[in-house]
């Protein structure tokens, strides 16, 4: 499903040399928020990981990543031919944590959206036994600022819809901001995941509450962008509504009501109990 060879040049560490946690931070054009995307998660999390994937950028963005992973440690850059979306390269920079010996493997925006601050906590989350942990929008003590309110719109109508039709039972599906196990990604068995864009959060939603893993949803603060422009598209967008409309029609969605809090078909058992303030996924709660 990914079909680019990994680009495993002289950054690229030896088997195991990864730290447990592996920032996965994707890149179109983010000249003017990479460095300081990079010097927060730092700060945040200084023992992690950061692997930058750049789609070849025509800003410059890879060239910027290439000096940080030069300059300062732990971090690694992979270089895609060009622009073939968020979801493609969530994959192939998924594949190669994995095959490095990441533990956990976390999502986040480029573009200053997504805290850093907020991360320790979501690690908590994950290192308290639940495989994919979300940072939600949608749940109390979530925030969205400096969204229109079209695009707000079009983000809970997208949630909803998913929501409704794949029976996920969480809020924010199509978060960019979570922390997977490495177990359930080799679970999930991403090269069966088939969403380019950034359908590939719905779809990874479903793999992971479809297989019963623990999923849960922490709150997070979402800010919009203060520099450089959103990739988000009509294409996109249509991508991720027919994507989930062909995926009802084909039977694929997580448990109905009757199943909910059985333990689902993989390893890992029923869902976790939620820490306070918390919520946890898989359930029917609205
Ligand atoms: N490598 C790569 N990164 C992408 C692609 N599309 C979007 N991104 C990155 O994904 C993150 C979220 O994209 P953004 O445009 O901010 O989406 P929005 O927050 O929904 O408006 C940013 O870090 C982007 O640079 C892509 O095709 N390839
Ligand atoms: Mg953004």
């Amino acid at each position: 499903m990914f079909p680019h060879p990994l680009d495993l040049s002289e950054q690229s560490p030896t088997a195991h040399a990864v730290p447990p946690v592996v920032v996965i931070v994707p890149t179109y054009n983010e000249a003017e928020n990479i460095q300081a995307a990079c010097e927060r998660l730092r700060r945040a999390v200084p023992t992690a990981g950061i692997l930058i994937v750049d789609d070849n950028s025509p800003d410059g963005t890879g060239v910027i990543a290439d000096r940080l992973a030069a300059e300062g440690s732990l971090t690694w850059v992979l270089h895609r031919p060009g622009k073939g979306g968020l979801g493609r390269a969530y994959g192939e920079g998924m594949t190669w944590a994995l095959d490095h010996g990441a533990r956990f493997l976390v999502e986040i925006d480029a573009d200053g959206s997504h805290d850093p601050a907020a991360l320790p906590a979501l690690l908590d989350e994950a290192r308290r036994g639940t495989d994919l942990v979300i940072g939600s929008r949608y749940v109390p003590g979530g925030t969205t600022r400096g969204w229109s309110p079209w695009r707000l719109a079009l983000s809970r109508l997208g949630n909803t819809y998913a929501r409704a039709l794949l029976r996920l039972g969480v809020h924010d599906a199509t978060s960019g901001y979570r922390v997977y196990s490495a177990r359930a990604l080799r679970q999930i068995q991403l090269a069966t995941v088939s969403s380019r864009g950034y359908c590939f959060q719905i779809e990874m939603t479903l793999a992971a509450v479809a297989a019963g893993l623990p999923v849960s949803e922490v709150p997070i603060e979402f800010t919009e962008r203060q520099h450089g422009s959103s990739k988000m598209s009509w294409a996109v967008g249509l991508e991720a509504l027919w994507n989930v409309t062909r995926w009802r029609l084909a039977g694929r969605s997580g448990p109905s009501r009757g199943e909910v809090g059985r333990p689902g078909p993989g390893p890992c058992g029923p869902p976790a109990a939620p820490a306070p303030g918390r919520r946890a996924a898989a359930t029917t709660d609205a």
